[in-house]
């Protein structure tokens, strides 16, 4: 037996991961399997580590495979498919990657609203299509006199707010509790701010909590002049509504770097042309991506090495109060 900790990676990861966790670990790799039972079997007892892409399911049925389970690593800020607080229970701790990816995703963010509400993606498609010498480009939609709408007001929803103020406009949120420290308004329904902005942009994690959240109702609420823009997870968003929303004409646009069942969106979304969609690439850049398998990296040795994880999710705080070791 090696006494070099065991680790598990689900899926392929940033190379640099692998790299970096290859001098101090044993990784093994679950996608490399041919019988994935088999391998889980042999291999899953003595796996100490889980090193995940966002977006990788760690539930129940995993977990139980991995009786010696100390740590999940997840690469991501978001984690609604970890079963994070089933993991507290059974003593793992469970780590994102908060804070290195905050700019990027707001840059992203900002970027997504501007296409959506000047048509870019659109008006670069009707320039390569050879339609400018026949008649300009039709005129758009404004961001000037606009109310903004976050639904999530956490670390990257702020950014975004900051961003935001240097357009001029104004800024609401709806989240679970009014923050004291900002200066934009509060509302306690998500109802309520989709009434009072042209601009939904939804920045809550996934998971349980959230999800379809932004359902008809609200997408009624936003108005035939509302945008909807998405950053955070599809599954915030009722998917059917919003197409059915964006066909109708009850709300004028959307921007989406997420969705429901990625790598699939529906087809009746790419079919309509006020709409920008992104395959997820929120924090998709050579930095902020090394940066966060740095995060990931450093959670596992710093755990390894008897320091504890640097950045525990809040299912799994760290000193643990209780039974934990
Ligand atoms: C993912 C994300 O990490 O951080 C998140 O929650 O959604 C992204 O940054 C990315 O999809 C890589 O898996």
């Amino acid at each position: 037996m090696s006494l070099r900790p065991e680790l598990l990676m689900l899926k392929p990861m940033l190379a640099s991961v692998g790299e970096a966790l290859t001098p101090a670990f044993d990784l093994h790799r679950l996608d490399a399997a041919t019988d994935r039972d088999a391998f889980l079997a042999e291999v899953g007892p003595r796996i100490r580590g889980l090193a995940v892409n966002a977006q990788a399911v760690v539930d129940g049925p995993l977990l139980d495979r991995l009786p010696n389970l100390e740590i999940v690593a997840n690469f991501g800020v978001g984690y609604d498919t970890i079963a994070a607080a089933e993991a507290g229970r059974r003593g793992v701790v469970v780590t994102n990657t908060p804070d290195v990816l905050t700019d990027e995703v707001a840059d992203l963010a900002i970027g997504l609203l501007l296409a959506t509400v000047r048509q870019i993606p659109q008006a670069d498609r009707y320039l390569r299509a050879g339609r400018w010498p026949e008649k300009p480009f039709p005129l758009t939609a404004s961001l000037r006199g606009r109310r903004i709408g976050i639904l999530g007001l956490g670390r990257i929803g702020r950014a975004i707010a900051r961003r935001l103020e240097g357009f001029g406009v104004a800024v609401a949120y709806h989240g679970r509790r009014p923050q004291g420290d900002v200066p934009y308004a509060y509302h306690p329904t998500l109802v309520g701010l989709a009434q009072a902005v042209h601009v939904l942009m939804v920045v809550a994690p996934g998971g349980a909590g959230t999800d379809g959240l932004v359902d008809a109702a609200v997408l009624a609420a936003l108005g035939p002049e509302g945008l909807l823009i998405n950053v955070a997870r599809g599954s915030v968003v009722d998917e059917a509504a919003l197409v059915a929303a964006l066909e109708a004409g009850t709300i004028h646009a959307a921007g989406l770097d997420v969705f429901a069942a990625e790598p699939h969106v529906p087809e009746r979304l790419v079919a309509l042309d006020r709409v920008v969609l992104l395959p997820h690439v929120g924090s998709g850049t050579h930095e902020t991506r090394a940066a966060m398998g740095q995060l990931v990296v450093d959670n596992l040795i710093s755990w390894f090495e008897g320091r504890g994880p640097l950045t525990p999710v809040a299912e799994t705080p760290w000193p643990a109060a209780g039974a934990r070791a």
